[in-house]
């Protein structure tokens, strides 16, 4: 059993040698453990601190690409790498790699296909934040009420093959919600955080991230769950638009058909909105089927390689 710890990395130069040198190399249940940089286009000495501290691969790429796309690739690398598990961790030395164990006991129990370690009791730098995008994910994507915005997370082989990143900005949020999706089992574990006083190199600034990662969680809102987001905007205009309907007609009929011709116009247009987004949760939801089929193709095709490389 060969777990490899992927760290995406963008400017760690300070934090990855703690790091890297914190990763337990002996865990129960498992038989190697090897440590995986993926470097997005670094402009510091991310790349010779990683090496000097004993990391087992540095892949980098020639410029930032940004953490969604490098995260699936880090995966895709790791796999190929021989890992039966993978585990994400921070470079900023934010998450204890000491809990990495606990982490990775529901896998080896064969009870989870991804754990994702919760700071949910602990004080975050980004608390009400992440509350937000939580209950966002709760009530919206009916999502189960995890800590969503955690990047320290374990993930079996086949989880990894098959989760999809529909994003170009943070994987955190999309990445669950394809493991749902995917009907992949989902235990939450108890991690420590430690405080990081660094610049964040995700979140350039508030306004900013709350744009990038809310229009990310309404667009895989719109990819997962077609049906119900536009389904329940069409209805919020149609029963409306009915109503208004009725009023009209209640007065054509008991008062000659003079008049209230606004209200017949809101309601013909309420009603026609209404249905294109109704039309639209339909049609989402058929494409929904494709990308399953294309999603179920790119595994067989990955176990395919895999297999070819044995
Ligand atoms: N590959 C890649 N990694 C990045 C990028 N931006 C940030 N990272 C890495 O992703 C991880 C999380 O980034 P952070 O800067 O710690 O994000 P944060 O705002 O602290 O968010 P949390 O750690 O989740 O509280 C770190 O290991 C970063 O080095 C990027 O553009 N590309
Ligand atoms: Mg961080």
């Amino acid at each position: 059993m060969k777990l490899i710890v992927n760290i995406p990395c963008y400017n760690e130069e300070e934090n990855l040698a703690t790091v890297i040198k914190e990763i337990p190399r002996q865990i129960p249940g498992i038989d190697q453990v090897e440590v995986l940089i993926y470097d997005d286009g670094s402009t510091d000495r991310t790349v010779e601190i990683a090496r000097e501290a004993g990391a087992d691969y540095v892949i980098s790429n020639k410029k930032n690409k940004g953490l969604a796309t490098t995260f699936r690739a880090a995966l895709d690398a790791a796999i190929e790498r021989g890992a039966d598990i993978i585990v994400n961790t921070d470079g900023d030395n934010h998450y204890d790699q000491s809990k990495m164990p606990e982490l990775l006991k529901p896998i080896l129990d064969k009870k989870a296909d991804i754990v994702i370690g919760s700071r949910k009791n602990l004080e975050t730098k980004n608390k009400n934040l992440n509350k937000i995008g939580s209950s966002v994910m709760t009530r919206w994507a009916g999502m189960p009420k995890y800590d969503v915005s955690t990047g320290y997370r374990a993930y079996s082989k086949e989880a990894a093959m098959k989760i999809g990143v529909y994003s170009l900005h943070t994987y955190v949020h999309t990445t669950l919600m394809s493991a749902e999706d995917l009907k992949l089992t989902m235990v939450e574990v108890p991690i420590g955080d430690r405080p990081v006083d660094r610049p964040s190199r995700l979140i350039k600034n508030v306004p900013d991230h709350i744009w990038k990662a809310g229009w990310n969680i309404v667009r895989n809102i719109v990819i997962f769950r077609p049906l119900r987001f536009f389904g329940i905007l069409g209805f919020i205009m149609i029963l409306p638009g009915l109503v208004i309907l009725g009023r009209f007609l209640y007065f054509y009929f008991t008062q000659g058909g003079n008049g209230h011709i606004q209200s017949l116009i809101v309601a013909i247009m309420l009603i026609i909105v209404g249905y294109i987004n109704v039309v639209l949760g339909l049609l989402g939801s058929s494409i929904g089927w494709s990308r399953k089929v294309s999603e179920d193709i790119l595994y067989r095709v990955k176990k395919l390689e895999l297999d070819k490389d044995k």
